[in-house]
């Protein structure tokens, strides 16, 4: 009994610990916490050479532009002031708002005040959706923490540095590209910098509801797995599940990890493309509430099916950056993804791959609201640094953070790991752990990757991966038609041995809008029109094909597509311009996705 009491006192010891300013989890759901927004406009200073970070002997300098300093006496020298720069908006990317920054790759520093009111009996987060691609944090002169990774989130715990009052967060982001970064030194995208989604102070209490799983067991349309877990390990504390609508009240404890589960029998109407359906979901812990909208339903494969909820769907999809339509900047909010969304919807789309790295919070709700599935991926894209132990720690904790985000959002129904990466030894190393990983931190989806086919004699098309056996969809991209002769495409065969689903996860080529010719003239839509005709007939005979996301859905910028005619910085594969226009391989596309869903009504 003592011992037990003393265990007991030794855990709330624990639970209140004061907390020095750390790194701490992001908590599931931020915006439906007690938040107050740092949106807007952030005064920013471009540091080509990082003097506000290291000195003229690369040491760290103590007198930094984390300082925020003021010259008070008229003989102090301060080479930098905050309050006379311009500002940015945040959220955004720098390169659009600034010439000077549009090429920009380097370091920005940027400063915001705000006031805030220490709450007794409460901690105080600051949250960043994201930032491209390094980036150090200050508030009020101490540094709170460093976070590398462009799109997934970080936060800090910032309790013991904020003051009543006027408060300053200074941020240095650094969006260099390097051999050993996830992505890599290159890719097919702009690089924008800065803090290109939201920026929050969170005002959570001591003891708080961290992370949360509530999802339908897989394969199992009827029981719904809950775990619940608490910032700190806590033991017995007491949370309460509610879903109003299904009459579900449960009461749970937390054992001493500060973690409680819990499997529960519930007949909800089930969440599908076409009756998108969530529920109200509220988790409760002393004062700490949180409230969601989740959506149940099942994702799983049958040989070489995909079965939403059990029956066999055909995932009419098309590939997606994030960037807006018409002005061709980072999208940061549900309005920015509700143009793409209705675009893809246009064409016919339940599904969209979001490529290639994770793409915002608020994106993947709209989509969820409006019954687009997804496929969301890591950046592990082309040659990455396959042995380098901080890149894998990298591409990790990316993984980690994107699943602990989106794990309870029905849409989601497939993590993919990484996009045409060569074949090797020390990739499927790489690969295949992080593969196993994601499975350790959700059990419910499907993991997928885009490969590349390996081989093509006699017009046979193999697709011979190691990785196939760690995926549960076989994906992969095929450019027949734009990289290769289009009239190869009647003669194709295909030579996929594998007895899992198939999704062409590209194809494509590019087409100005607007430009007319003969079909065999590139850059025509005419062009791209009849590659998107040869390319549907001869995927029409992959035995198994379960879905396809057609490379790409509006033209995006890209440095590496310089031609000064056509291409102008933007890779032209769009089925829609940059300005919305549909270019006529849009309505081939369609007509496509029409006929599936006459095929799958069957
Ligand atoms: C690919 C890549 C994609 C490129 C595309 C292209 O295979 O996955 O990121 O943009 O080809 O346009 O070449």
């Amino acid at each position: 009994m003592k011992r037990k009491l003393l265990l007991f006192m030794l855990s709330m010891t624990a639970c209140v610990d004061m907390m020095a300013i750390e790194e701490v989890a992001a908590p599931m759901n931020v915006y439906a916490r007690d938040v107050l927004s740092l949106n807007g406009k952030w005064n920013y200073i471009i540091d080509q050479q990082n003097i506000g970070y290291y000195d003229y002997r690369m040491n760290p300098t103590p007198w930094g532009f984390f300082l925020d300093a003021k010259a008070n006496h008229p003989s102090d020298l301060v080479e930098y002031n905050f309050d006379k720069s311009e500002t940015l908006d945040v959220p955004g990317d720098w390169n659009t708002q600034d010439e000077k920054l549009f090429w920009y790759e380097g370091t920005v520093w940027y400063r915001k005040k705000f006031q805030w009111t220490p709450q007794t009996g409460r901690r105080a987060l600051l949250y960043f959706a994201a930032s491209n691609y390094m980036t150090r944090v200050w508030v009020n002169g101490k540094k709170a923490g460093e976070h590398e990774g462009g799109f997934t989130p970080f936060c800090f715990d910032v309790s013991d540095a904020v003051k009543k009052g006027e408060n300053t967060v200074v941020v240095m982001v650094n969006n260099v590209r390097r051999k050993e970064n996830i992505p890599t030194q290159i890719f097919d995208w702009w690089n924008y910098g800065g803090i290109t989604r939201d920026v929050m102070m969170v005002s959570v209490p001591q003891i708080y509801i961290d992370d949360y799983f509530v999802q339908l067991r897989k394969g199992d349309r009827k029981t719904v797995d809950v775990n619940v877990r608490l910032n700190k390990s806590c033991a017995g504390k007491k949370v309460v599940l509610s879903i109003p609508e299904l009459k579900v009240n449960k009461q749970m404890t937390t054992d001493e990890n500060g973690v409680s589960s819990v499997s529960l029998r519930i007949k909800p109407v089930l969440w599908s493309p076409k009756n998108p359906k969530l529920y109200r979901v509220n988790l409760t812990m002393e004062d700490d509430t949180v409230k969601d909208e989740i959506g149940f339903r099942t994702i799983e494969t049958r040989g070489k099916q995909i079965l939403l909820n059990g029956k066999p769907i055909f995932l009419k999809g098309v590939s997606c950056h994030e960037e807006t339509a018409y002005t061709s900047r980072r999208c940061n909010s549900a309005e920015d993804a509700d143009t793409l969304i209705s675009w893809a919807k246009d064409l016919g789309c339940n599904f969209m791959r979001l490529a290639h790295y994770p793409h915002n919070e608020h994106a993947i709700r709209e989509a969820e609201r409006q019954g687009i599935l997804l496929w969301e991926e890591l950046p592990c894209y082309w040659t990455i640094d396959w042995t380098n132990k901080k890149t894998f720690a990298c591409a990790k904790r990316q993984l980690t953070d994107m699943i602990a985000r989106d794990k309870n959002r029905a849409n989601v129904i497939i993590w993919s790991i990484a996009n045409e990466t060569p074949h090797s030894d020390a990739r499927d190393n790489f690969l295949s752990r992080l593969a196993q990983y994601a499975r350790t931190q959700d059990s419910t989806r499907l993991i997928s990757m885009a490969m590349e086919v390996t081989g093509a004699s006699n017009y046979v098309n193999r697709l011979h991966d190691n990785m196939s056996k760690y995926v549960d969809v076989v994906s992969f991209n095929q450019y027949i038609g734009w990289y290769r002769d289009v009239n190869d495409a009647p003669k194709m065969k295909w030579e996929i041995p594998y007895n899992k689903p198939v999704i062409i996860s590209e194809f494509g080529g590019g087409a100005v809008a607007g430009f007319h010719g003969d079909k065999e003239k590139r850059w025509t839509e005419e062009f791209q029109e009849n590659l998107y005709v040869q390319n549907l007939a001869m995927l029409d005979k992959i035995e198994g094909l379960a879905g396809t996301t057609p490379w790409v859905l509006k033209d995006f910028r890209s440095p590496r597509r310089m031609e000064p005619v056509v291409q102008k910085g933007f890779n032209r594969k769009g089925l829609f311009s940059d300005q919305g226009k549909r270019k006529k391989a849009f309505y081939v596309m369609k007509k496509w996705y029409e006929k599936k869903d006459l095929q799958y009504k069957k």
